[in-house]
């Protein structure tokens, strides 16, 4: 790629550049792909880009200071991206089968005006989280004073405007997709951001295809399209070039059937197991020494439409993927993503067994929580979303299934005691403010909350706002919209659930000291004009100045009851009698009754006696 005048800003600052001084001398390819460099980088593992969904960016000097490299990243010789989000490389592999490799390129948003040029007939952006109007991402820049602008929607920001100030912005149509693609028609800022038409849905479907091609004939485009999602697993592309930590799909849409969930609204499909492979083996060829495949569940994996129900986890299935995942020449780290809590509960065996598998190639230490002679850990995201009973039933009949949703609360304390025995410390997500959410719900999940330290349980907590999203079942429900609308309760929920996820990092002498006063600071200097009078005392009882005891004598806070809940044998034994021919024997628990599967069924079953 030549270039008439300077050779771009390499630094990827994110700053306020404009793309007028930078001309392709080759016209520039016809299809630019790009994506905000916050959601690009593969640097210091995920928590990076989930910190910038959430941290406002007068916060970002906190990221510089820990990761001052975090915004270089890797070029191919030609200047494309060397790594890129699984959704562009989606975007990319679809395009390319009815596209020559040259009219194809992704780069990265510093990298625009060394493609974009008077050949250019489109640039078609993927984002997760755009505008950080989804959940978690809103609630805590909100609680720092600047809702509007985590660091995330600053650089994505920065790259629309990069794009509508290109010399050649009139001769290309700008399309935006990926999973954050909505927040763009939900709060109508295609003027601002310069976006021509969003694309809700897969980029392999007949629907994005044709779009790309009216844009390249110059047609005007819709505002937004629905484009159809594969339902089988063939029509499902895998990268062959390098993601963002190595992202590979696995599989797609869950069964759960939460009420607020997205990714659950597309078909249930397990990917098959050699393309899989194949494109972790890419990963590995262009330098990736990271994996993660992407789930919404991992446990599903292989027991899609196999006869037996998909939340009795295939165990051999997926202990022989794992296995061929990680022992994959190159792959140096493995990091898990999404899972639900119930299989663990359902096959603690599996989880050891995983546990053996994974742990020495996860890159996460916890060294105060880990019996891992390494102290490697294992930490998946999982949903936990509420501890009360009567917001479960209404928000997430199946989430334990094939446990009763009525007993959520055991299945989440015992499926967490297996998980941790077995060094998975998992993210678990809670959602605060759902509609219709009353104190006792709230009080509910305290007691949950504070049961799980009662028992010395650890997950990292990560409370956030409910956001109704679009399309889901509560697309039209409205919960809480800002801080200053929660409840004392909700506040206490929230800063409960920080203050225990600091227990691991709270061992050093000047750790809890300085929590303390910095939280004192905090809140004098500007949280309490912000978040208003409910939050005073959350946050006594965060920054530990005060003692929980006293501040519950001072009437001030609710000191969760103890939980008497089921073991996870009172769990096995409360099954439905058809489920019984699921269990395993090895894992032990077995109800009253179970008898041996039969050895000419493939499947272990079992014959209930009792009804
Ligand atoms: C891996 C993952 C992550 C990783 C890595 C992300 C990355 N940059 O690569 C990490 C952990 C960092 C992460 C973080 C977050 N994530 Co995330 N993540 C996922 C996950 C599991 C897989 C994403 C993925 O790569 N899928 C595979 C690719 C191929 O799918 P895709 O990107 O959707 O692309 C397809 C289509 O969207 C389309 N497409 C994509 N781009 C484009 C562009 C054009 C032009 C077109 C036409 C089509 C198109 O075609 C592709 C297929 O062909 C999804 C769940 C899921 N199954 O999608 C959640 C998910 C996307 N994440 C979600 C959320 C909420 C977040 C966070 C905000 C969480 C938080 N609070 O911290 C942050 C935001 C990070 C940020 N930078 O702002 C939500 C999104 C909700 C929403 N936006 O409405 C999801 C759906 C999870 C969920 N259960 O709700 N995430
Ligand atoms: S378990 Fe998770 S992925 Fe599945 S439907 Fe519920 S929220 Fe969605």
């Amino acid at each position: 790629m030549n270039l008439d005048k300077h050779d771009g800003n390499r630094s990827n600052g994110g700053g306020a550049e404009t793309m007028s001084n930078v001309v392709p001398r080759d016209g520039g390819r016809l299809i630019v792909l790009t994506a905000p460099l916050t959601e690009t980088i593969d640097h210091a593992g995920y928590f990076i880009q989930m910190a910038m969904a959430s941290l406002p960016i007068w916060m970002e000097f906190v990221l510089d200071s820990k990761y001052p490299k975090w915004r270089q990243v890797e070029h191919n010789e030609d200047g494309t991206a060397r790594f890129m989000p699984a959704g562009v490389r989606l975007v990319e592999k679809s395009l390319l089968r009815q596209y020559r490799r040259e009219d194809v390129v992704a780069c990265f948003p510093d990298d625009l005006p060394r493609f974009i040029g008077a050949n250019t007939r489109v640039v078609a952006v993927s984002t997760h989280n755009p505008l950080g109007v989804t959940f978690a991402a809103g609630v805590y820049t909100s609680i720092f004073g600047s809702s509007k602008m985590p660091i995330n929607s600053h650089y994505a920001r920065d790259l629309f405007s990069k794009i509508k100030t290109s010399p050649y912005r009139k001769n290309f149509k700008v399309i935006v997709g990926g999973s954050g693609g909505w927040q763009i028609s939900q709060t109508d800022t295609y003027e601002e951001l310069s976006v021509d038409c969003v694309v809700e849905g897969r980029s392999e479907s007949a629907d994005a295809m044709e779009l790309f091609q009216k844009a390249i004939c110059g047609e005007d485009l819709p505002r937004q399209i629905e484009a159809r999602h594969p339902t089988t697993r063939d029509a499902i592309l895998f990268p062959d070039s390098r993601t963002t930590f190595g992202v590979v799909e696995m599989t797609t849409g869950c069964g759960r059937r939460c009420q607020f969930c997205v990714p659950d609204l597309n078909p249930q499909i397990d990917l098959p197991k050699e393309k899989i492979l194949a494109s972790v083996r890419a990963n590995v060829r262009e330098g990736n020494k990271q994996i993660s495949l992407a789930t919404e569940d991992m446990f599903i994996w292989g027991q899609v439409q196999t006869g037996t129900p998909f939340f009795f986890p295939n165990r051999e299935a997926l202990l022989d993927l794992y296995s061929e995942i990680v022992n994959t020449p190159g792959v140096e780290q493995h990091v898990l993503s999404h899972c639900t809590i119930a299989p663990s509960v359902v096959d603690p065996l599996l989880i050891r067994k995983l546990s053996d598998l994974l742990l020495p190639k996860s890159p996460i230490h916890l060294p105060r929580l880990s019996t891992h002679p390494q102290k490697k850990a294992l930490s998946p995201l999982i949903g936990l979303e509420t501890g009360s009973v009567r917001m479960a039933r209404q928000i997430m009949p199946s989430k334990g299934v094939p446990f009763s949703i009525d007993d959520w609360p055991s299945v989440v304390l015992e499926g967490l005691r297996i998980l941790n025995q077995n060094n998975w410390f998992p993210v678990m997500t809670l959602i605060v403010g759902s509609p219709g959410e009353t104190d006792q719900d709230v009080k509910d999940t305290l007691d949950l909350v504070y049961e799980m330290e009662r028992r010395g349980l650890f997950a990292f907590l990560i409370p956030s706002i409910f956001t109704p999203l679009h399309d889901t079942r509560m697309e039209n429900k409205k919960g809480v919209t800002e801080t200053r609308q929660l409840t004392p309760l909700q506040w206490q929920l929230l800063m409960k659930c920080w203050k225990m996820n600091l227990r691991p990092g709270q061992y050093s002498w000047w750790g809890p000291m300085a929590w303390r006063i910095g939280s004192i600071i905090m809140w004098l200097y500007k949280l309490r004009k912000i978040n208003g009078p409910n939050f005073t005392w959350p946050l006594w009882m965060f920054s530990g100045s005060i003692s929980e005891k006293n501040l519950e004598r001072m009437g001030k806070i609710y000191l969760g009851r103890p939980l008497k809940t089921k073991t996870r044998k009172e769990l096995v034994a409360s099954l439905r009698h058809n489920y019984w021919q699921y269990l395993r024997a090895d894992n032990g628990d077995l109800p009253k009754g179970y008898t041996p599967p039969s050895p000419s069924t493939s499947a272990p079953r079992s014959v209930p006696v009792a009804s």
